[in-house]
């Protein structure tokens, strides 16, 4: 089933003529509400009747995570605060949390984006839905809650941690879709067995991860250990939460809803648009939003578009799944290093749990690359032959990835800690 067929199999020419229309209106509110956007499009010697048409994009200028931090907390907002009926923020690593604001439209728009991303899922109103994302600043928890409601499905709103608890929830109330971070599904997926849950008391079918990279080899992991078809949902905060972008029954890309939110691929370095199909950074213009609408949004994640026919009939485009941020990238002895590059390689390895971590560090004016990898129950052993058999296995596998060498630590089974939310695979002691 589709959820909104008229726009999510609208025609291109279609398509242009509504986003066309929506950008006009947009940068018209923006330059009469924002300073910001007035003194940017000022300095490039742009008024908005001079913008007739989306092609024209390319020539407006970008907004970064910075320029919200600068107008920190509501200098971005196009309404008055008694039009503003939430505000989320998501907490950098350094600095001021950046803020977003939403009215009820924003809301209402933003359960449509999540109710086309379940439905694309093949998630319906029979359904239960566990929400183990985070319910507060984060937008996981609230904004796949709504969308969850305004499918009809019966949600557990029962936010992170506690995994005992989430495994009685969802046996005793028969949750059939399981919506949080690949990386806790994954924990939740061994906790069952560790538990010693009978699988046969666990009824998912769905999982919706997202809110951090996950590999194909991952999915084919998680698929395994629940039971379940996993789907990738993408989003961030600044656009509008989870509902960006969803994975069809095709996975062939995350479908973006770009009668909302229209994407770009530029060059991170020359900022120029690139064609479909090549790789650099996403951009985002929202076109509908009311509080806080964002004119070419640079995300720092980094995928490609692809327009092809798409077998489930949708027309919108699509963006490959998104394996990293320009900030993730690492920089090591020269060579791009990305987290998601070794979890593949690890996932594709019987012997590995979906646990790792990298670490960095520079000694001597040389950087070092670590890498910690927690080895799988069955194959933890007290054979040093065979552990170092597994880890040689690894090292060989990542250095042909990469192209350089890593050290690898193998962990016994259990010993990382595990995340509740967003992993953290990077600890980069150059940086500390
Ligand atoms: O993570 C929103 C979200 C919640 C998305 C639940 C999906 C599910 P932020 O905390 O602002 O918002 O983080 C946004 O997370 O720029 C990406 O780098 C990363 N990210 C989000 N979804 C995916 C995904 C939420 N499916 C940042 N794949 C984004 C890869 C993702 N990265």
């Amino acid at each position: 089933m589709i959820w909104n067929p008229e726009k999510e199999c609208a025609d291109r020419q279609q398509m242009h003529a509504w986003q066309s229309k929506q950008v006009i209106e947009m940068i018209q509110r923006m330059y009469e509400n924002v300073p910001f956007y007035r003194n940017r499009l000022k300095e490039k010697g742009m008024e908005p009747g001079d913008i007739k048409s989306v092609n024209q994009l390319k020539d407006l200028p970008f907004t970064t995570k910075s320029d919200l931090r600068d107008n920190y907390p509501f200098g971005l907002f196009t309404v008055h605060q008694t039009d503003v009926v939430r505000i989320h923020a998501s907490s950098g690593t350094t600095g001021k949390p950046t803020v977003v604001g939403y009215t009820q439209k924003d809301i209402d728009l933003w359960a449509e984006v999540v109710a086309r991303s379940l439905t694309m899922a093949g998630i319906h109103n029979g359904d239960t839905i566990q929400v183990a994302y985070g319910y507060g600043p984060f937008t996981g928890g609230l904004g796949v809650h709504y969308g969850a409601e305004k499918v009809g499905a019966t949600v557990i709103p029962i936010s992170t941690g506690n995994t005992k608890k989430q495994l009685q929830f969802m046996t005793d109330f028969n949750a059939t879709v399981l919506a949080c971070t690949p990386s806790y599904a994954a924990h939740l997926g061994e906790s069952i067995l560790k538990e010693g849950i009978d699988p046969a008391d666990i009824k998912l079918r769905t999982g919706v991860f997202g809110a951090e990279p996950w590999t194909n080899e991952m999915r084919k992991e998680i698929e395994k250990i629940l039971n379940i078809q996993a789907f990738d949902i993408y989003g961030l905060s600044e656009v509008i939460g989870p509902g960006v972008s969803m994975e069809c029954e095709c996975h062939c890309g995350n479908h973006v809803f770009e009668d909302h939110f229209i994407p770009e691929i530029i060059d991170p370095d020359t900022l120029e648009v690139l064609p479909d199909g090549e790789q650099g950074e996403l951009v985002f213009t929202t076109i509908s939003k009311e509080a806080m609408p964002l004119l070419r949004y640079r995300t720092r994640d980094l995928t490609r578009l692809h327009r092809e026919k798409c077998d489930c009939g949708r027309t919108l485009v699509r963006m490959d799944k998104c394996l990293g941020r320009t900030d993730d990238m690492l920089i090591i002895r020269g060579v791009n290093v990305f987290p998601s590059q070794v979890e593949s390689v690890l996932m594709e390895m019987t012997e590995t749990s979906p646990h790792y971590q990298l670490i960095i560090r520079r000694e001597n004016n040389l950087d070092t690359l670590e890498i910690h990898v927690e080895i799988d129950e069955k194959n933890w052993s007290d054979s040093i032959r065979e552990l170092e058999g597994i880890r040689r296995r690894i090292d060989q596998n990542v250095k042909s990835i990469l192209g350089i060498s890593a050290l690898i630590k193998l962990v016994e089974p259990n010993s990382m800690e595990r995340s509740e939310g967003k992993a953290k695979r990077i600890i980069d002691h150059r940086k500390c």
